[in-house]
């Protein structure tokens, strides 16, 4: 998804289905001013952690996923179901959404690296997505190969994913035309969206797709072309969820148990329910209903502050693949699936751009570092859909990664979400200026009081240190609102599931042109507002210590223990480090523990060492980078003693990287 201001373009030059379908009911309102983010396209990562894995989903996860798609006949599907090729149906049911979500993220790699082989490729695929949809505009390839009797007959009964799958082309064509200005695949996307309203909404049939995505989808559709109708169908499928009167989707696993405004507590598949969320959110940012809001709020303090994994994980529990009971966070049997995390992300970013809090980012970036990048592999090509915290290193898809999966859902999401990880680190309203995420590059930003280049230096996440050098096109005053990370303060994240065993706040530093700054701190920013001339100067400094984080003492998986976080980063130990065991490690309070950049494993990561009683080496590695040795025992909450106090890494210089910044504060 790409979070930029909604564009309000007409759509004048394509032909669309006349089925213009007047949703009586609907409420009606006001859009909502947003904070405008700065699309990942004007964000250039130039080095670092995130440099490293845009390369890799470049050179590694899109192309090997492109490969999948081809070996596993997912894009046969297409040209069987468009007369292109005889044969018959291959794969799971909703296999065309993984071609979409690939396609997708591919179209966002043209934007940064245009690359005329690909883009080639990519429209060969879509005309085969041209050819595969019926003139009616109806796109499935399923039932058009192999039940063209069954089509929208299984949305409530035994479902099939079918407004699952054609949500994910709609917001692959709304993605495309956005990045390449390309109609090819757009065309197929309004035409089956047209298709869509002509079947279901307020005066046709009532259901609701059992796996949401489509409803975020069609209000993307909407930025994108300017014409309300989407919107309109959006927010029908919005209002539908849990409406009295409608024979349910199984329920609360499909969060169909009760209309979505009134629910308060997170349930059912996490999946749906973030992608439900992140679809309340944008549907409250254009129309201003605030009975969403209230709801997207309850449903995110359910989530964040009772649900809601170390790591960012949600869904519990491999039972429904859902979200188990408040505090219920086993770890041996996490589930906490790579496209949960990321569903996290959308919702966490939506909330942001409404009310631009720093804990909603606090969360994205706890999401983002830990359970969405461990589920895939540092060059790319490996994938977790589970992500446990714990594992004997033997037991199957929670200890090995895997190449593809038949349900690849989670490989394709990786595709098309680490292009646009850039997008979530700037952001502007008025005359503020938000800076969410530490990484290093160039970005431009078009303010109301002209464009502003921002040179980021920093080696986040392994170091805390940060500058910026503001570039202003001409002087101009405005707020300049540097994030202060949560996990600096006592609780690692907003709410008590989690607090550091050393009770304390780490306290930040701010310098502007190298003096020590009056910062006003508040909603998570440090602000500083002045009149910037090119070459000013913001430096940040957050102190990174190891720090112990104890668990809600409800959360009885982790009664007695304690896990190791540095920075946004959430370690475990894995037996590799370890003397092949990390299961049983016994961390006392007492045991010091530092922080070592090593610039050779793992692609570059800060590593935690120690010594165990008995003269013991421990070390742990960052969660994500888990099992790119092979699998081994890890670990995340070790078993805990207290026979001394609480330690904190204060050596920060043990972890001094070379080359890093020329003074100004640093
Ligand atoms: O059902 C489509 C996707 O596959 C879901 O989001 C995942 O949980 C997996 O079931
Ligand atoms: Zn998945």
């Amino acid at each position: 998804m790409i979070h930029n201001k909604p564009t309000r373009r007409r759509w004048s030059s394509l032909a669309v289905a006349t089925c213009i379908t007047v949703f009586a009911n609907c409420t009606q309102g006001q859009p909502v001013k947003t904070v405008t983010c700065v699309p990942f396209w004007k964000v250039q990562v130039t080095e670092g952690l995130w440099s490293a894995r845009l390369e890799a989903n470049r050179n590694g996860t899109i192309p090997a996923s492109l490969a999948f798609c081809e070996s596993s006949k997912r894009i046969d599907n297409f040209a069987i179901a468009g007369k292109l090729k005889e044969g018959k149906f291959t794969g799971l049911h909703f296999n065309d959404s993984d071609v979409y979500k690939v396609i997708e993220g591919a179209a966002y790699i043209l934007k940064v690296r245009p690359d005329a082989e690909l883009e080639k490729y990519i429209d060969g695929v879509i005309a085969k997505f041209a050819a595969a949809q019926q003139s009616d505009g109806y796109l499935d390839t399923y039932f058009t190969i192999a039940r063209a009797d069954q089509r929208f007959r299984h949305i409530q009964h035994s479902p099939r994913h079918e407004l699952y799958c054609m949500g994910h082309l709609i917001e692959a064509g709304a993605a495309h035309y956005e990045v390449t200005g390309k109609k090819n695949l757009l065309t197929v996307a309004m035409k089956l969206a047209d298709h869509i309203g002509s079947v279901f909404g307020p005066e046709k049939r009532h259901e609701v797709p059992e796996h949401q995505q489509l409803e975020s989808a069609l209000i993307r559709l909407y930025r994108a072309t300017g014409e309300k109708r989407y919107l309109k169908l959006g927010q029908f499928f919005i209002d539908q969820r849990g409406a009295p009167g409608r024979r349910k989707n199984p329920a609360s696993y499909s969060q169909d148990h009760m209309p979505v405004r009134k629910q308060s507590e997170i349930v059912g598949h996490a999946v749906r329910a973030m992608y439900n969320c992140a679809g309340m959110a944008d549907l409250y940012m254009e129309t201003g209903d605030a009975e969403l809001l209230a709801a997207c709020h309850r449903l995110w303090e359910s989530t964040t502050r009772r649900k809601m994994y170390l790591t960012g994980g949600v869904g519990a529990t491999a039972h429904g693949e859902a979200f188990g009971e408040d505090y219920q966070l086993p770890n041996a049997s996490a589930y906490a699936e790579t496209c949960a995390a990321i569903g996290l992300v959308f919702f966490a970013h939506r909330m942001w751009q409404i009310s631009p809090n720093g804990e909603y980012i606090d969360v994205l970036e706890r999401a983002l570092y830990n359970g969405m990048l461990g589920g895939v592999s540092l060059i790319g090509d490996g994938f977790f859909y589970v992500n446990r915290l714990a594992s004997s290193g033997k037991e199957g898809r929670g200890a090995t990664r895997r190449t593809w999966f038949g349900c690849a859902c989670c490989p394709s999401n990786v595709c098309r979400f680490i292009p646009i990880v850039p997008g979530y680190a700037y952001g502007h309203r008025d005359d503020k200026l938000y800076v969410n995420m530490y990484l290093p590059g160039r970005a431009k930003v078009k303010m109301d009081t002209g464009e502003v280049t921002l040179i980021q230096q920093t080696k986040y996440p392994w170091d805390g240190r940060i500058k910026i050098t503001v570039e202003p096109a001409r002087d101009a005053e405005f707020t300049l609102k540097m994030r202060i990370p949560s996990w600096t303060s006592v609780n690692p994240v907003g709410g008590n599931l989690y607090r550091y065993a050393d009770n304390a706040d780490m306290g930040v530093g701010l310098k502007v042109n190298g003096n020590d700054q009056e910062m006003k701190i508040g909603n998570g920013y440090a602000s500083v507002r002045r009149k910037w001339t090119s070459g000013d100067t913001i430096s940040l400094i957050l102190p990174m210590p190891v720090r112990r984080v104890l668990a809600h003492e409800k959360v009885t998986a982790n009664t007695g223990r304690v896990a190791l976080q540095r920075g946004p980063v959430v370690y475990c130990a894995e037996g590799k480090d370890n003397a092949d065991k990390a299961i049983e490690i016994v961390l006392d309070d007492g045991m010091a523990l530092e922080a070592e950049y090593c610039k050779e494993l793992l692609g570059g990561v800060s590593v935690v060492t120690g010594k165990l009683p008995g003269g013991r080496e421990f070390a742990a590695i960052p969660y994500f980078a888990r099992a790119n040795r092979g699998a081994s025992e890890m670990n995340v909450w070790f078993k805990r003693t207290q026979t001394g106090p609480p330690t904190n890494d204060k050596k920060e210089d043990t972890n001094e990287i070379e080359g890093h910044f020329d003074g100004d504060g640093h």
